[in-house]
This record gives structure tokens, C-alpha cells and sequence, in this order.
């Protein structure tokens, strides 16, 4: 055992020793994906087997954030993949970007947050809303991962009903007076900026770029998460902050500003939550194969079988499920009713998975001798932020009736 810089106790040998994954293709789908997919999806699974495995375990049971791992994140290529890359992207298609969420979250879901947040969440809005001057003066800081982002929309009171948010700023001459707070924000303890949706006066969602030295503006860290717990989550404080003009959106107001962003990394979950139910697939599969009871090995038995039967299904369904819709997105086709669609079916089947391959591992599925309960706990967030699995079947809901059950 040794100590990292992040103060973090390695199992380095156990774990890299154990990283046995091997992708699971039932349907031949990587015959749709083009070589720059390939290439790029590639890479990424090299990268997280090297960079991840052996120290995630680790990181999630001390309950710290990999934070070497912003800059490594950034050499892959993994935030705003289908971003230009004169704005810090990686020029890519939306398929690409897929693939890539996939792979980090097949190492583990707060991971791909990192990544989704720092690319879908806050280089997103500044590309689609920003001012030229704040595009040339974030995005290739963020893209190359010399700064960290956090996009602050939850409010401890406002969750699932963002619009209802009560954090505002008032006109203050060159600068807005920022004041409310904001909750569960994925990387906001570290963060350099963060993108704030306040109410203006006239009561409209207006986003901004609120910088971590502004006075008045703290970002406390959230203990105690039993799940994604490799991620740093905090809150965001605004007491009188001034924030400068400058740093307000010009291009958008409303609450489809920051749902445009949250469409945009939904869609990045619903490939990523593919990855986290191959790993417990794969680790299922082997450990069926491998463990003998009764003489014979448990992968023999129906009811292990069925299990097992019933996961690669289902992996293969929300595989086509988000080949068809990264098709649509790169057409510019894709609805954020499709997304909520696809978001919904996919974290809930990945954890339909974590669950039934704890149980194949029997005892030591509840270890960290094995990435399932890792998995387990970290999709349990994941069914909930981004919008809830109940508010994704509302989307759908109100989608096929025209009714809408939120007003
Ligand atoms: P509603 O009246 O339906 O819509 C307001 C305006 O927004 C438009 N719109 C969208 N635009 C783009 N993409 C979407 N997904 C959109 N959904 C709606 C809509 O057309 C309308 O536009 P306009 O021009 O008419 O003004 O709004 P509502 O207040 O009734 O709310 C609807 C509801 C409940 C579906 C929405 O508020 C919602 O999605 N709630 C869930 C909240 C949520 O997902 N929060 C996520 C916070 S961020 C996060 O969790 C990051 S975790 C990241 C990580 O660590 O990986
Ligand atoms: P609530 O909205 O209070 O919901 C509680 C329950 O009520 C849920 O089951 C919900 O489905 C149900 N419910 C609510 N309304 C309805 C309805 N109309 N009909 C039926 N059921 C309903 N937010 C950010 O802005 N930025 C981030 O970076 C971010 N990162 C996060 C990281 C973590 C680890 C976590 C846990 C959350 C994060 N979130 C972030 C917040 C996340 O998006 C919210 O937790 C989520 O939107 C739900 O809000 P809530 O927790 O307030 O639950």
C-alpha cells in the first residue's frame, strides 16, 4: 500500500490486476460505428484501465476526488468532444462524444461526471450563449483542463422544479448583485467558475460566470454521499457577490437556457450509464464462470443463467437505443423527449444490472474486491440528477398526450 499526492492509500497491484474487462458487443454494433469512434472509444478504454482501475476503488472507499484526473480527462479528449475545437472541443461527432461517456463511466459514474459537468454543463452554455470575449477567455482554459467548472442550477428548495429557483441578481450599474444559493453541485469545491442561473429583476432565468475569488461567493464541500463518492459535490454560496456584466450571457434567457445544457449531458448519460452495466456485466459473467458451488460452476445453473440472459438484453436494447439517438443528435434530429427517453431507460437498466450482478457475486458482491457496488451506489445519483427517473417519465408522459402534468 502506498499514499498518492491527494493523500489517497493505493491498492495500486490488487486492483490493476483485477481490471479484466472485456467489451460486450452482442449485436455487432461496433460494425455502425465509424473508425473515429472506434479510435476514439479506443483510447479512452486504455486510458481508464491505466488511470482509473487501479485507483478507483481506493478514491470511492476514502471518499476523495481524483483530482490529477482534470488534467488527464482533458489529454483524452473528453470534454466537449463534439464541441469545435477552436472553443476547446474536440471537433468530434456526438456519437463520439457517446462513446467516450461510455468508457469513462465503465471506470465509474463520478468519472464521467467530472467530464460531463466540465463539458456538457459549462463549456456548453459559454460556446452556445457566451460572448466572444468570454469564449476566448474560458474555453481553452477549460478545455485543456486548466480551470474546473461547476454549473449551479438545483437550489436546496428547487430540484426537480428548477424554474421555481428563488436565487436572483439585482442591476448594480456595470456589475449584478448576486445573492441565493445553490445545491449538489458536482465539482464546486474546486471549481475556478462556476455558471450560475439566477432570477433577474423581471423575474427571468438569466446565466452567468461567477469566478472563485469574487467576494461574498463560497463553494463549502457536501460529506457524507454513500454514492458517487470519487466526485466532489458542494454547494454554492452568493452573499452580495458582484458579479460584472461581462460575465452574463448575452445570448439567452429563460429556464431553456440551462435545460439546453441538461439536454446535452442527458444525452452523455445515457451512453455512460451503458459502460457502468457492462463493467458489473462483464465482472458477473466471469465470476459465474469462475465460482463452483454444488460442483459445479454457479454460471451453470438456470436461474444464473437467466440473469445473465436478461442483462446482455437489456445492454444490447439501450445500445441501439443510443445508437439510433446519436444519429438523430449529429442530424440535429434528437428531442430532449427522446433524450429524457433514453436517459430514463438506461440509468434504470444499469442498475437493474448492478443489482442482479451483486447477487451473482453473492457475498463479495458487496466488497470492493469487485466494481458492482461501486456501480450500484453510484447509479443510485445517477437515477436521480439530470432530472429524476420519475420526471423523465413525465417528460415522455407529456410527450404522447400533450398533457402536462407539471403545471
Ligand atoms: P417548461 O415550461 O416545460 O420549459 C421551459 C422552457 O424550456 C424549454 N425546455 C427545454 N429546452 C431544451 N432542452 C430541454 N430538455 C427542455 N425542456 C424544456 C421549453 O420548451 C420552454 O421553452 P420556452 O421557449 O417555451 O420558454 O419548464 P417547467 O418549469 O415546466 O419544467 C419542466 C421540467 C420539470 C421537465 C424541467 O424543469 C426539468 O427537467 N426538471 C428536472 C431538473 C433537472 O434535471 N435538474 C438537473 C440539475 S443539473 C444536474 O443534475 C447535474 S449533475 C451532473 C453530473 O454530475 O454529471
Ligand atoms: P426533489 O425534486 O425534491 O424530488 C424528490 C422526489 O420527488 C423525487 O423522487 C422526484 O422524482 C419526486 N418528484 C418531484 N416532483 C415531482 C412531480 N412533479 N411528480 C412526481 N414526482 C415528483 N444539480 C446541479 O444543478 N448541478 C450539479 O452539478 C448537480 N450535481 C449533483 C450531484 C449529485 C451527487 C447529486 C445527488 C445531485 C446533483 N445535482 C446537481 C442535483 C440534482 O439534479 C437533483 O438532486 C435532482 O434534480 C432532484 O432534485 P432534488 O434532489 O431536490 O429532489
Amino acid at each position: 500500500m502506498m499514499a498518492d499526492n491527494n493523500g489517497v492509500d493505493i491498492k495500486i497491484e490488487k486492483r490493476a490486476k483485477e481490471d479484466r474487462f472485456q467489451a460486450h458487443d452482442y449485436y455487432n454494433i461496433d460494425e455502425l460505428l465509424s473508425e473515429d469512434h472506434l479510435l476514439a472509444r479506443d483510447a479512452v478504454r486504455t486510458w481508464v484501465k491505466q488511470e482509473v482501475s487501479p485507483i478507483i476503488e481506493s478514491y470511492a472507499e476514502q471518499a476523495k476526488c481524483p483530482m490529477h484526473l482534470y488534467k488527464g480527462l482533458a489529454e483524452i479528449g473528453a470534454y466537449g468532444p463534439s464541441l469545435p475545437v477552436e472553443y476547446g472541443g474536440g471537433g468530434m461527432d456526438e456519437m463520439a462524444y457517446g462513446v467516450i461517456m461510455q468508457e469513462l463511466e465503465r471506470g465509474d459514474s463520478g468519472i464521467r461526471s467530472m467530464a460531463s459537468v466540465q463539458g456538457s454543463l459549462v463549456m456548453y452554455p459559454i460556446f452556445k450563449f457566451g460572448s466572444e470575449e468570454q469564449k476566448k477567455k474560458y474555453l481553452p482554459k477549460l478545455g485543456s483542463g486548466e480551470f474546473i467548472g461547476c454549473f449551479g442550477l438545483t437550489e436546496p428548495d428547487h430540484g426537480s422544479n428548477p424554474g421555481g429557483m428563488v436565487t436572483n441578481i439585482k442591476d448594480d450599474g456595470d456589475a449584478y448583485i448576486l445573492n441565493g444559493a445553490k445545491m449538489w453541485i458536482t465539482n464546486s469545491p474546486v471549481a475556478d467558475i462556476a455558471v450560475v442561473w439566477a432570477k433577474d429583476e423581471e423575474g427571468k432565468i438569466r446565466g452567468m460566470i461567477v469566478e472563485k475569488d469574487m467576494p461574498g461567493f463560497s463553494a463549502p464541500e457536501i460529506h457524507g454521499k454513500w454514492s458517487l463518492r470519487a466526485s466532489i459535490t458542494g454547494e454554492l454560496v452568493f452573499e452580495d457577490v458582484r458579479v460584472p456584466k461581462a460575465n452574463v450571457f448575452p445570448n439567452v434567457k429563460g429556464l431553456k437556457g440551462p435545460l439546453s445544457c441538461l439536454s446535452k449531458a442527458r444525452y452523455g448519460i445515457a451512453w455512460g450509464a451503458i459502460g457502468a452495466a457492462m463493467d458489473c456485466y462483464d465482472s458477473a459473467l466471469r465470476y459465474s464462470l469462475e465460482r463452483e458451488q454444488f460442483g459445479k460452476p454457479i454460471g451453470q445453473f438456470q436461474l444464473t443463467q437467466k440473469k445473465l440472459a436478461e442483462m446482455i438484453t437489456e445492454i444490447t436494447k439501450a445500445q441501439l437505443l443510443v445508437w439510433r439517438l446519436g444519429s438523430l443528435a449529429n442530424q440535429g434530429k434528437a428531442t430532449p423527449a427522446q433524450i429524457s427517453m433514453a436517459k430514463r431507460n438506461n440509468v434504470n437498466m444499469a442498475l437493474e444490472i448492478a443489482r442482479e450482478a451483486r447477487q451473482i457475486h453473492g457475498g463479495m458482491g458487496i466488497t470492493n474486491e469487485y466494481p458492482v457496488m461501486r456501480h450500484m451506489m453510484n447509479l443510485e445519483t445517477v437515477l436521480t440528477y439530470e432530472g429524476t427517473h420519475d420526471i423523465h417519465l413525465l417528460i415522455t408522459g407529456m410527450d404522447v398526450t400533450g398533457l402536462n402534468a407539471f403545471k
